[in-house]
């Protein structure tokens, strides 16, 4: 009687484990015949109706089924697992025929790698980078720096007024007049900043552009140090054949006071397009510090002097990089900043 049931539960359980689609259903064909409420689990519970000296025998029997019916769910089991990494190594097949995916990869803006260049250059010479605000008091930016109240800089039309005594900085002389007011001396420092000037926008100006300034304050600094340092920064951006020249010129700030000049890099010197045939390049502005400017900002100037000067870093990014329209620099249009 038991012999039977055993042999029927095999043949359906065999039966359905042939027909069986996935692993899911083995799994349910697992539990409802081996599992704890299974039927071949029942067979065992009606043991007790058989006679004692059968048990042995059929309890053998009931064994051998549960090990036949298990070893064919393994066997089903792997097939199908076969099958499913088999269809997975299909599907990963690499079809080296095909072109690469194309990488979009970011630019540093000009005004960046520039900036980066400049930094570079005059870390290498002991110089600190020290940023200040873009907001500034009047004092700073213009009282500070020897520039007086009837100046032409200091009018509406150039210069961004906030409220009362607050502006957007024209230069960052600001940040370097609260360097000088700490009284931390000597100082060696460039600051670089964005900076606002009421400019319309055409090839050459735009209302917000880019300066780093520089500062040394020490005893015994002369113009020669102010040249020595600045045409070894002229060498070192614009390569080692690089000549310096520098004219007269005119900063409250400063006293006295040039335009340093460089020899152009594209001829050499000769003249050419790009130097509009002079051979010259017009690069920046310096001078030695106004005596009144270190005594406003607490400096004894008969102990200290010093140099300072101001670049234009679009001036930098345009020249170096051939670049004749400055607002190519502020449109952000891919297909420009991807060419560096
Ligand atoms: C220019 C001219 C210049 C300075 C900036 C300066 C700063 C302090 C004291 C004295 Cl704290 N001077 N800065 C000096 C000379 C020229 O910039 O044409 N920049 C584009």
């Amino acid at each position: 009687m038991i012999n039977e049931t055993l042999d029927e539960i095999r043949k359906k359980a065999l039966d359905a484990i042939a027909q069986a689609a996935d692993p899911d259903r083995l799994n349910d064909i697992r539990v409802s015949v081996l599992g704890k409420k299974g039927e071949l689990t029942g067979i065992l519970k009606s043991m007790k109706d058989v006679a004692p000296e059968e048990r042995p025998k059929v309890g053998q029997l009931v064994n051998d089924t549960r090990a036949e019916i298990e070893r064919v769910l393994d066997e089903q089991k792997q097939k199908f697992e076969a099958a499913l990494l088999d269809a997975k190594l299909k599907n990963e097949v690499i079809d080296v025929t095909l072109p690469a995916k194309k990488m979009r990869v970011g630019h540093k803006h000009p005004n960046t790698i520039a900036l980066e260049e400049v930094e570079r250059i005059f870390i290498g010479m002991g110089y600190e980078v020290v940023e200040g605000p873009e907001i500034e008091k009047d004092y700073y930016n213009f009282e500070a720096l020897n520039i007086p109240a009837d100046h032409p800089a200091k009018d509406e039309q150039d210069t961004f007024y906030i409220h009362g005594d607050l502006l957007l900085r024209t230069q960052t002389s600001s940040a370097q007049v609260h360097e000088m007011e700490k009284g931390r001396l000597p100082i060696k420092m460039i600051s670089p900043g964005r900076v606002f000037r009421a400019d319309e926008v055409d090839a050459t100006h735009s209302p917000s552009f880019h300066q780093v300034e520089g500062l040394v304050i020490d005893k015994n600094i002369t113009f020669a140090d102010l040249k020595g340092t600045l045409d070894e920064f002229s060498k070192k951006l614009f390569g080692a054949e690089t000549k310096t020249k520098f004219r007269p010129h005119h900063f409250p700030f400063t006293e006295p006071s040039a335009e340093m000049d460089v020899s152009c890099f594209k001829c050499g010197g000769k003249g050419c397009r790009f130097c509009k045939g002079s051979g010259w390049i017009e690069i920046l502005g310096c001078g030695m510090v106004h005596p009144h400017v270190l005594e406003m900002s607490g400096i004894d100037n008969r102990e200290y002097t010093g140099f300072a000067f101001g670049v234009g870093l679009e001036r930098i990014a345009l020249l170096k990089y051939e670049i004749d329209d400055m607002r190519l620099l502020y449109e952000n249009d891919s297909r420009f900043l991807e060419q560096f």
